[in-house]
């Protein structure tokens, strides 16, 4: 008999938007894996086992050890990940040039501007407050992209237009961590949210309901809390290798 090759995915990241991305859609798509936390305050994401996984030094990466021709196959870039697990099992990610189009427009849109700019938001609330310059900037930027995202479900029911897709499990954790980390929705939540953009809150509410988001939050909660705790006990140094700053720098 030929031996076969396990099939469970390994999932390797820290309580962070990124990463539950990654869980919803494997909960979403119902593949079985493995979680492996990785410290990123202790620096962690720069051990040589974990570059040779995640070439770019960051979580979410996976490693699927059966992909192409049964070869194993370590992937980094949360959104790449998503596609890939969409095409492996055929699931949330259209197969016409059209619809696909759409899914990967917005999926585009959470990559390059949703992510990115909430992150630097939080990173001036968080660790730079002095700095208002960058708060205001990227608050701005913040808005201005929750009020794209309520503009665009006031016309339809999911982000692509067509269903729920990787589009939407790609924004839902950026918009779920927004509901903690903007002073401006805070302390009401979903209520706040609900006022200020109802077609968001509506689509937010929908998501959060899912069977496999909810599945997939649960499997992560002890993953928050290492990260809350690592990042309460970081140290000035590991805080400074962590956001690359004060030449402590390293590469990747
Ligand atoms: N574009 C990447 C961003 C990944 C990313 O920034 N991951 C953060 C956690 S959310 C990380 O690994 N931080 C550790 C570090 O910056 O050293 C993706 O979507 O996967």
């Amino acid at each position: 008999m030929t031996a076969t090759k396990g099939t469970t995915i390994d999932l390797y990241g820290m309580g962070s938007p990124n990463v539950y991305k990654v869980a919803i859609m494997l909960e979403e798509v119902a593949l079985p894996y493995r979680m492996h936390y990785v410290d990123v305050f202790a620096g962690q994401q720069f051990d040589p086992g974990f570059l040779a996984i995640s070439p770019t030094a960051r979580v979410p990466a996976i490693v699927d050890p059966a992909a192409d021709s049964g070869e194993p196959l370590a992937l980094c870039e949360s959104g790449a990940i998503l596609i890939y697990l969409a095409e492996k099992t055929g699931r949330l990610l259209p197969g016409t040039p059209g619809a696909r189009s759409s899914t990967m427009q917005w999926l585009m849109v959470q990559m390059g501007s949703v992510g990115p700019l909430f992150g630097q938001f939080m990173h001036f609330q968080f660790f730079a407050r002095d700095n208002t310059y960058g708060r205001e900037r990227y608050q701005a930027q913040a808005r201005h992209l929750l009020a794209l995202l309520d503009r665009r479900l006031g016309d339809t029911e999911f982000l692509d237009g067509m269903a729920y897709s990787i589009a939407d499990i790609a924004t839902f954790p950026w918009v779920r961590r927004g509901l903690e980390a903007f002073p401006w929705l805070k302390p009401a939540g979903t209520e706040a949210l609900a006022d200020q953009h109802p077609h968001l809150a509506r689509w937010y509410r929908s998501i959060a309901g899912r069977f496999a988001v909810k599945s997939a939050i649960d499997r992560m909660a002890p993953w928050l809390e290492k990260t809350a705790a690592s990042a309460k006990s970081a140290t000035p140094e590991d805080l400074d290798r962590f956001l690359l700053r004060n030449a402590q720098a390293k590469p990747g």
